[in-house]
């Protein structure tokens, strides 16, 4: 019988090792793991990163390497799971970022999408497709996929901001494309503190007053930013006030939560996790999300809800 001839076989068994010679697997065979499986079950944890420690990292890294060798300085949160150096969850990865006075950072672009919240920063700027946008404390500034993008400081304090970009998901599809700009920095063509691009503290303060609460109670004071630009990522900004406890939920989306403003203590999956000014928490879809403010509190978060729900993936539960 030629090793490639799968009609004489006999039996199961025969059927199977021949077929598997032929890198056709039968699909009746159990697996290790299987194909389909009831709900989500991520490898990813619920994973909580303290600014206080890695704003030291920062610091550190300040002193020891400059932005010509570390063209971006950065931390990546990776998900503290085996084998991962890179993703913050399945489809995100996050990182802080740090920048001294008269540095700069200089321009590339690539094909993933990124956002910046801004943490700590009086003077710091992004020039994004040639125009200057400043990233003062509180702003999100976002950098679309293949838009050029390079950073820098005039102002007098060194300046910390948290990145979110969907590397992961560019990884599985696959489409990554990456260059350098030629001119090293790119030339600042216009100064635009007014751009789609920017959306300032003052900007979200002011849309989160004129928004209630949501009905069911899950979210609070809450506003999308206007992503269309780069639909993969989602921004959330929300604003709860001292006491707010949210009704417990679970959604199929990947969420990354980052603290601007305040302190609060809430329950991820069953975890208790404390929270303040800087600090990072992801959570994998489909996790328990009850969130406690414990004064008043600013948090954004950077989801792949939007994604989930173009592909008609997304759910959403209450748990209460
Ligand atoms: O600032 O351009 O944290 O390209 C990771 C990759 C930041 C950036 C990161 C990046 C950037
Ligand atoms: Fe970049």
């Amino acid at each position: 019988m030629p090793l490639d001839d799968l009609s004489s076989v006999r039996t199961v068994d025969e059927l199977t090792a021949a077929a598997a010679g032929l890198d056709l697997t039968p699909g009746w065979v159990n697996r290790p793991v299987p194909i389909l499986w009831k709900e989500p079950k991520s490898d990813f944890r619920v994973h909580q990163w303290k600014w206080s420690v890695a704003r030291a990292g920062l610091d550190s890294a300040a002193r020891l390497i400059g932005t010509d060798l570390a063209e971006r300085r950065n931390l990546i949160m990776r998900n503290p799971i085996p084998g991962n150096d890179l993703a913050t969850l399945r489809t995100l990865i996050c990182a802080y970022q740090t920048i001294l006075p008269g540095e700069t950072a200089r321009s590339h672009r690539h094909t993933p999408h990124a956002f910046r919240a801004i943490l700590e920063s009086q003077g710091a700027w992004s020039i994004v497709n040639g125009e200057k946008h400043p990233m003062e404390t509180g702003d999100v500034v976002l950098t679309p996929g293949w838009s050029w993008h390079g950073h820098g400081h005039d102002g007098d304090a060194q300046a910390y901001w948290f990145d979110g970009l969907d590397v992961p998901l560019t990884h599985l599809l696959e489409p990554m494309f990456f260059e350098e700009h030629p001119a090293g920095l790119e030339p600042v063509r216009a100064v635009t503190p007014d751009s789609p691009f920017r959306f300032t503290w003052g900007a979200t303060q002011k849309a989160l007053d004129e928004t209630r609460p949501d009905d069911g109670g899950f979210f609070g004071r809450r506003i999308a930013l206007d992503t269309q630009t780069m639909p993969t990522i989602g921004i959330h900004m929300q604003r709860w006030q001292s006491g707010f406890r949210s009704r417990p939920y679970r959604c199929t989306a990947n969420q990354i939560f980052v603290v601007m403003q305040g302190h609060g203590a809430s329950q991820i999956g069953g975890e208790a996790i404390d929270w303040s000014f800087g600090d990072t928490i992801a959570v994998p879809g489909w996790t328990s999300i009850e969130h406690h403010a414990k004064d008043d509190a600013v948090l954004v978060s950077m989801t792949d809800e939007f994604l989930q729900r173009w592909t008609k993936y997304w759910r959403f539960e209450s748990l209460a």
